[in-house]
């Protein structure tokens, strides 16, 4: 399997993650796509390729250009203002409140914000719009007749929305993807969501079309992050009802629990018969997750791998989560290997 990978994800490289109330060492760090590129190399999944340039253009075809706008000028912009620390949004369009987008910095970033753990700082722009483009030139790829590719996106985006960023993302990698290939003669694309979060971003953007079926296992946002998305009854409106297909599954959740909701996903998957299919792959279900509350173990990667397999679709993965970060590079290949030893 080729993987697309540019080292300027590194530009990605904040200094702060608020959390528990302290600023701490973000989560979502470079050195985990280091691990993983290592893991590639070491077992010899196959050739290593930087992105092409796709430009603007498909990244405007699921996202807001207000939204864009803002992501590529909110660093300078907070910097003018002589502020001394990263980019946070300390205000939000709450309930009951207006939704005019504010000429201050300050309100600019809660207006666009989701979250507030994800600190904007130099160079998260360029990191963000190149992992985009590592994204698009996976489903180019796919496009020219690839039966998979490994597109090792950082930072990840599944939480990134039509016009909001936030847990960890920017651009919705997965999302530009399945637009650019709908745009370039596939029919149908399913998103299969794996990571331990609900992809929030990618529901936002097709829930209501039928072209792109949406399927996402997750912790139960009563209990994890983003705790106001993910729920069952959602299921997608007007033309996209029935097409978002969401699967909270409670703390402690084990494989045996967790491969059934795969299997079911997976036979909805099948019905819907997709001309490809692109997995946002969080290793972040990891026993061993610092923030996150799945028991699955390495093997058991290996496994649902090959489980994805038997769709037997063209498969464009794409990295999102996964910060047990000595492990991150097996959990994450072992995936791909047990893909690929079972086409
Ligand atoms: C990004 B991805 C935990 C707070 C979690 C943000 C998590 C973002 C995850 N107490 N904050 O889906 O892996
Ligand atoms: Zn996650």
């Amino acid at each position: 399997m080729e993987t697309i990978f540019t080292e300027r994800h590194q530009l990605r490289n904040s200094k702060t993650e608020l959390f528990g109330g302290e600023l701490v060492e973000p989560f979502e760090r470079p050195s985990r796509a280091e691990y993983i590129i290592n893991r590639v190399h070491d077992i010899k999944l196959g050739p290593v390729n930087g992105p092409d340039d796709f430009g603007l253009g498909p990244i405007l075809a699921v996202h807001d250009k207000s939204f864009i706008d803002f992501l590529q000028v909110a660093w300078s912009d907070w910097l003018k203002e002589g502020f001394k620390g990263e980019a946070i949004p300390t205000v939000w369009p709450a309930r009951r409140t207006s939704t005019r987008i504010p000429r201050f910095i300050e309100g600019r970033l809660g207006y666009y914000a989701l979250s507030c753990e994800t600190s904007i700082s130099e160079g998260t722009w360029e990191a963000a719009y190149a992992s985009a483009q590592v994204a698009l030139t996976g489903a180019e790829r796919i496009r020219q007749g690839a039966r998979s590719v490994f597109s090792l996106c950082r930072p990840p985006g599944h939480h990134a929305a039509i016009d909001m960023y936030g847990g960890y993302c920017f651009i919705n990698n997965a999302a530009v993807a399945a637009q650019y290939l709908r745009d370039n003669g596939a029919k149908r694309i399913a998103i299969l969501d794996v990571d331990f979060h609900h992809g929030n971003g990618t529901q936002d953007i097709f829930f209501a079309r039928d072209d792109v079926l949406f399927a996402s296992l997750h912790g139960d946002p009563m209990d994890a992050f983003p705790h106001f998305l993910g729920h069952r009854d959602e299921e997608g409106s007007s033309t996209g009802e029935g097409f978002t297909l969401n699967y909270p599954l409670p703390p402690g959740t084990d494989f045996s629990t967790w491969r059934a909701a795969l299997a079911e996903a997976l036979m909805q998957i099948s019905d819907y018969a997709p001309d490809v299919l692109i997995v946002s792959l969080g290793v972040d279900t990891f026993a061993t997750d610092p923030i996150s509350f799945f028991k699955l173990c390495s093997d058991d990667f290996t496994t649902y791998g090959a489980d994805i397999a038997t769709l037997n679709l063209p498969t464009l993965f794409i990295m999102e989560g996964g910060y047990d970060i000595a492990e991150i590079g097996v959990n994450t290949v072992n995936v791909l290997q047990g893909f690929e030893s079972n086409l």
